[in-house]
């Protein structure tokens, strides 16, 4: 049944907030036949991602979907039926007091971050009523197991992946000003935080014995790689090392990167789960939080992902991972080991897809939930 949906995105910082909404309207949209209205506060973060969003319009249509822009005053609007408040980012006062005039209650639920620890099967989906109204939101968890809410993936994500063919790809280095793949290179994209030993792993990757080409988006580490090698240019070798800086693809495009190369360096929420689904091998540099709350996150995923490996592998893959979060330091040793297993580390993620395919998506499971509801 088609229902009326509010996507409420505050932009904490980064491109992740919006990079999930956006994601998830487009679904409601195109898949689930849902009437969408996406309220965002930071349109500029948007246009990055998506070049057909004007900053600069308080309301636009893109895709199907509605767009406005959250502004510190919030004009009064006849709620929908379905609220999605994006990462607890606290709705208009506005719209909470019309929620309540409301005569039939919308379905208010609290989209979470994503996180592999084992609480969140018994949190997802729990009810929390309001402190002082009469009102109740739903915290609603994604996450890799039954029992979540699951991962957002398009109907026909993986396949589309598999349909990838060497000309589709061919078609998509050429579109995007891509160097061609030469014969026996390694294809890495790096999408990381400035933390990550981005200076180490520059040194490393100079130093290796088959060619290199590092594909970089636009952006601080990007900055930081030209100062390291010494030169402003979109195309920059240094022994068998080849960096390209990319301006910022789209979405889906991003994606198509993400199935073009042999190692994908991915950060936040939306690129770590898109690595997953593209199954080529993957490191994950996870959005740092205060007191290294991440950890317990990290090795929650960790475990989960590496069920199944040999030791080795799973020691290796650990450890690559480890670095490239700061716990201990990435040496030739450690990336060298990684390397050895990436052939394998692919394979293994195919097999990681399709025990996430068991899962119900992340929108299937919104609509289903606020149809029960309503
Ligand atoms: O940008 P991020 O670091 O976002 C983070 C995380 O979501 C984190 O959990 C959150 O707390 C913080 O923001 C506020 O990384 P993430 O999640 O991978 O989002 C990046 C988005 O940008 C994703 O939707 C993919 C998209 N993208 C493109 O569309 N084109 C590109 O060229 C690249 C590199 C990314």
């Amino acid at each position: 049944m088609q229902r009326r949906w509010d996507i409420f995105c505050r932009v904490v910082d980064n491109f992740g907030d919006i990079g999930v909404c956006w994601r998830l309207a487009k679904q409601l949209a195109h898949e689930h036949h849902q009437s969408v209205r996406l309220w965002v506060d930071d349109l500029a973060s948007f246009a990055c991602i998506t070049p057909t969003v004007d900053p600069n319009a308080r309301y636009q249509v893109v895709h199907g979907v509605e767009i406005g822009h959250w502004q510190a005053v919030f004009v009064a609007v006849e709620p929908a039926e379905v609220v999605i408040e994006a990462f607890a980012c606290e709705l208009p006062d506005v719209y909470v007091a019309a929620l309540l005039q409301k005569i039939k209650q919308s379905v208010w639920i609290n989209l979470e971050y994503l996180s592999a620890e084992p609480w969140v099967a018994q949190y997802h989906a729990l009810p929390s009523p309001h402190p002082r109204l009469s009102l109740t939101k739903t915290f609603f968890f994604p996450g890799f197991v039954q029992g979540t809410g699951g991962l957002l993936r398009e109907r026909d994500l993986i396949a589309q992946r598999e349909a990838f063919s060497t000309a589709a790809e061919h078609a998509f280095l050429q579109r995007q000003g891509l160097l061609e793949r030469k014969s026996d290179e390694i294809r890495i994209s790096l999408f990381c935080y400035d933390t990550a030993p981005v200076e180490k792993l520059i040194q490393l990757l100079s130093e290796s014995v088959v060619p290199v080409l590092l594909i970089v988006p636009q952006g601080k580490v990007a900055e930081s790689i030209m100062a390291l090698l010494g030169r402003k240019a979109a195309l920059i070798t240094h022994g068998q090392l080849t960096v390209q800086v990319i301006p910022f693809m789209e979405q889906t495009d991003y994606d198509r990167l993400l199935w073009s190369c042999d190692v994908n360096f991915v950060r936040g929420e939306d690129s770590f789960v898109r690595a997953q689904w593209g199954a080529n091998t993957f490191i994950w540099n996870i959005y740092p939080q205060a007191e290294g709350v991440h950890w317990r996150k990290l090795d929650a995923f960790l475990e989960l992902y590496t069920t199944g490996m040999s030791i080795e592998m799973a020691a290796a893959a650990c450890e690559m991972w480890h670095c490239w979060n700061g716990r201990g330091e990435i040496n030739s040793v450690v990336w060298m080991n990684f390397l050895f297993f990436r052939k394998s580390l692919a394979y293994h993620n195919k097999n990681w897809v399709k025990q996430l395919l068991k899962q119900n998506d992340l929108t299937s499971s919104l609509v289903q939930f606020a149809e029960n509801r309503l």
